[in-house]
């Protein structure tokens, strides 16, 4: 037993961390269902570095050294099981059993205290950054024991992707499913930033009348600035694209209905289950949803609405700033709702997560990674109990700043009919947190006339109910 690490499930995924291992110095075992493929990879890949392919489980548990550390990269759910029902009974109490998949943190909180009962760690961790990150350094957010970080943490921060300042993308989120549901926000605060992001590009085009190559061009510039961010880059990257059979913008020939896998309706899922409100994300998950309805869509194109006219000149570059507002003000709510999930997931599954590490280790390799990151681990640095990202003073001021712009774009949406559900769920937030009074107390006074659900007061202690049906009279009823 040679191997420091094994992987097994060599689709793409499997492929490139094992590389990405071997290429980091260690020696990697590798294993696949279908035998073929572990022979391809070391046929091509094998001068990368050390690896020990391995035809049988039997062989592959034997090729590891203790304790051992195993990674699954099969496809996510009953595949996950089969691997473990496999290999489980050919391990011993100590050895680590990694599963890297995008599993749901509520199958990893069962598998793991499955195997707990026979003293094996299982880690669920959630790696970001796709293919090439996988290979090149992902974004890895491990849960599980501490004790089995103790063994895993040094060779998942070798490999990880590393920030700017040379700190590890990774460390130790939390127990059990900790890892994965950190995981699981961060895919549905990607589909915050990338619904934003897509409201920008639409009221860039339809109401600065910019072509998509010059709204590539304003996302460059945008990501100079406090917007810098690996999903502001790329979209420019996809903006500037020109199809190569039509000579048309990229952008134009795509088919406009938005595909998912569902790590996004798991988060929203999850946060409704908790009560946290996440809006700008659920709005961006229903966004896909809506895009993909092509029935109704067809069905509703004839509906009575304002057609978009273009701004031209010096209005239409204003506009566009202040489009950079509305975009900047939105994303700090996607990021205060996603930080407030996984503060509430920590306290209902006794986690412990410091929410400060996790900024830290999305600084680098995964798909949401940006500047803005190293401010949110500052602000919760500086204060581990901040009740909210809007509490945090910076925040706030800039924010504030940028709020009247934010209105202003959303007010010019509005008028020339065009979808802004994130933009518009995110100003909402912001302006429900900020309401000294909510319509709540009607909701209130609703839900006791027809359900007599009672009610608290501003005034006094207690809950009380009012008689409506009778002599509408006030009864307490603690
Ligand atoms: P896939 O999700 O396509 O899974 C293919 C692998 O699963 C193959 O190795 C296949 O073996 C194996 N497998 C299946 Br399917 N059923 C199995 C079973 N019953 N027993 C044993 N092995 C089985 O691969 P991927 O795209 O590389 O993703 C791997 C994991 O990483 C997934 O959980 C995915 O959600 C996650 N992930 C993917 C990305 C990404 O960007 N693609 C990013 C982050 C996380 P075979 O060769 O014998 O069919």
């Amino acid at each position: 037993s040679t191997a420091q690490i094994g992987v097994t499930g060599l689709a793409v995924m499997g492929s490139n961390l094992a590389r990405n291992f071997a290429r980091n110095g260690f020696t990697v075992a590798v294993h696949n269902r279908t035998a073929a493929k572990t022979k391809a990879l070391v046929e091509e890949f094998g001068h990368e570095g050390a690896f020990v392919p391995a035809e049988t489980a039997r062989e592959f548990v034997a090729a590891l050294e203790r304790p051992r550390r195993l990674i699954i990269m099969v496809k996510a759910g009953e595949p996950t099981d089969a691997v473990i029902r496999e290999f489980a009974p050919l391990l011993e109490p100590g050895d680590v059993i990694i599963d890297g998949g995008n599993a749901h943190f509520e199958d990893t909180r069962r598998r793991e205290r499955e195997l707990r009962e026979q003293g094996i760690h299982f880690v669920g961790v959630g790696i970001s950054g796709g293919e090439e990150g996988a290979l090149l350094g992902p974004s890895i957010m491990p849960g599980g024991s501490a004790e089995s970080y103790a063994s895993l943490g040094p060779l998942l921060e070798k490999i990880s992707a590393k920030a700017a300042d040379g700190t590890p993308c990774t460390s130790h989120v939390g127990p059990d499913g900790a890892g994965h549901f950190v995981k699981m926000v961060h895919n549905g605060i990607e589909y915050a930033d990338m619904q934003l992001i897509a409201e920008a590009y639409h009221l860039l085009r339809e109401v600065a009348g910019y072509s998509p190559a010059r709204i590539a061009q304003t996302f460059r510039t945008w990501n100079e600035g406090r917007l810098d961010s690996y999903l502001i880059e790329i979209t420019a990257e996809v903006l500037a694209h020109t199809d190569a059979a039509t000579g048309r913008p990229y952008v134009d020939v795509v088919a406009d209905a938005a595909e998912q896998k569902g790590t996004g309706r798991w988060t929203v899922q999850i946060a409704l289950d908790l009560g946290v409100p996440v809006s700008g994300i659920a709005e961006a998950v229903f966004a896909r949803s809506v895009s993909g309805h092509s029935a109704l869509r067809a069905a509703s194109a004839d509906l009575a609405g304002p057609r978009p006219t273009a701004l031209s000149g010096e209005a239409a570059d204003a506009f566009a700033a202040r489009v950079e507002q509305a975009l900047y003000a939105s994303k700090i709510v996607s990021y205060t709702q996603g930080f407030h999930q996984i503060r509430a997931g920590s306290d209902e599954y006794g986690w412990g997560v410091d929410l400060g590490a996790v900024a830290s280790l999305w600084r680098g390799g995964c798909i949401i990674r940006a500047a803005f990151l190293d401010r949110i681990r500052a602000a919760y640095d500086a204060r581990p109990d901040l009740p909210s990202l809007l509490a945090d003073a910076d925040f706030a001021r800039e924010i504030g700043a940028a709020q009247d712009d934010w209105r202003a774009v959303l007010g010019e949406a509005v008028r020339q009919g065009i979808p802004v559900p994130a933009f518009a769920a995110s100003l909402s937030y912001y302006d429900a947190l900020r309401a000294e009074r909510l319509p709540a107390a009607l909701t209130q006074g609703q839900r006791d006339f027809f359900g007599a659900h009672t009610y608290r007061r501003t005034d006094r202690e207690g809950s009380y109910h009012t008689l409506w049906s009778g002599d509408r009279s006030e009864v307490r009823t603690d």
